[in-house]
């Protein structure tokens, strides 16, 4: 039996689309998704705020709460909590530029809108926290922005939001590039760094994910393992990539079996969850996968952390110590190669 809780976002289950090709599944509808997920054994679901409410910009704050109300009633049908609300700035033509750190005070105020409008969001859904994952934010051309000001402007953005509502936590999802050349908060030290020069430091932590660890050349487990003993890890997006490639949210633990072993590890060692925090997937099904297969990677995802979580349970601590003190490191990793052989 699992310790940990499960979450995963509507997203995850998509219609196959990629920047060189169109969708080769068709649409499924939310609540559909929702059904499936609780029955998959998810007990919570990540929200953007336009999964919650969508064609946001139509509404006034009143509707917009009252949507949000309606989709709660969705995940209270199928037993589910609400566990984040992300502000999807980087489809809106307001934030082509990015949002928090858009040259054009416009567009940087129709970005505190919309993370205001999460934030009533996440309160009719019942959950406090807030994620940003900051897609446009940094530079696609170097000389185009001052990445001081660049810098001031997020922690600016991000005490707004936590003088908006004083219970509010704001979880940044860093990642080094795409869509951006060089995003201006990359990595779970940059997050821990924001988080220090905020006004309510212990309501800022981070959301690491897999596969945005990797791609800045990062140890998945270090960065969780980072985060933890700063006690900011707000949530994690697990999901694994093969190597500095194009962001692939593959399934987790099919790339690098190893690493993944290592996350669950770190995450169990440490508690993590005894405060109700999830363990996020942010896994895509391969392009190729049909419509009948829609839900699968999902399954995969959790039954490989489960399988990993039982490792981690069966890891022999006394052995590890004996090579430790003997500095037998090359029985060590033996040992942990057998482990997940199955030959141990
Ligand atoms: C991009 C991501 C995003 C965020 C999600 C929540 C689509 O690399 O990981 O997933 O996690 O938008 O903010
Ligand atoms: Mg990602
Ligand atoms: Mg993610």
């Amino acid at each position: 039996m699992t310790k940990f809780k499960f979450s995963v976002g509507p997203w995850n289950v998509h219609e196959g689309a990629d920047s060189y090709g169109p969708a080769t599944r068709k649409t499924i509808p939310i609540e559909e998704k929702f059904k499936k997920f609780a029955e998959l054994g998810f007990s919570a679901v990540q929200f953007h705020d336009d999964d919650a409410v969508p064609n946001i910009n139509d509404y006034t704050e009143e509707e917009i709460k009252e949507k949000a109300r309606e989709m709660k009633q969705k995940l209270d049908k199928y037993g589910l909590k609400a566990e984040f609300v992300a502000p999807r700035l980087w489809m809106d033509p307001h934030t082509q530029d990015g949002g928090f750190m858009s040259i054009s005070q416009e567009d940087r105020d129709y970005a505190m809108w919309r993370a205001y409008r999460s934030i009533d969001i996440a309160h009719e859904l019942g959950t406090d926290l807030i994620v940003l994952w900051l897609a446009r934010e940094g530079t696609l051309c170097a000389e185009s922005k001052s990445p001081v000001w660049a810098t001031k402007m997020l922690i600016e953005a991000i005490n707004k939001m936590l003088e908006y509502d004083p219970k509010i936590r704001v979880c940044i999802e860093p990642k080094p590039n795409e869509p951006i050349d060089r995003s201006i908060c990359g990595t779970i030290g940059h997050v821990m760094a924001i988080s220090a020069a905020t006004i309510d430091p212990s309501r800022v932590g981070g959301n690491l994910e897999s596969a945005h660890a990797i791609l800045a050349g990062l140890d998945p487990a270090h960065e969780i393992g980072f985060a933890l003993a700063m006690g900011k890890l707000m949530t994690v997006h697990l999901n694994d990539q093969n190597g500095i490639r194009y962001d692939q949210d593959k399934s987790f633990g099919v790339e690098n079996l190893r690493a993944a072993f290592n996350q669950v590890k770190v995450l169990k060692e440490n508690n993590y969850g005894s405060h109700g925090e999830y363990v996020g997937l942010d896994v895509k099904a391969m392009r190729t996968t049909r419509d009948e297969d829609s839900y699968k990677h999902l399954e995969n995802s959790l039954n490989i952390f489960k399988a990993l979580e039982e490792k981690v349970e069966r890891f022999d601590y006394d052995f590890q110590k004996k090579c430790v003190e003997n500095r037998d490191f090359e029985s060590l990793e033996m040992y942990v190669m057998n482990l997940l052989m199955g030959l141990a």
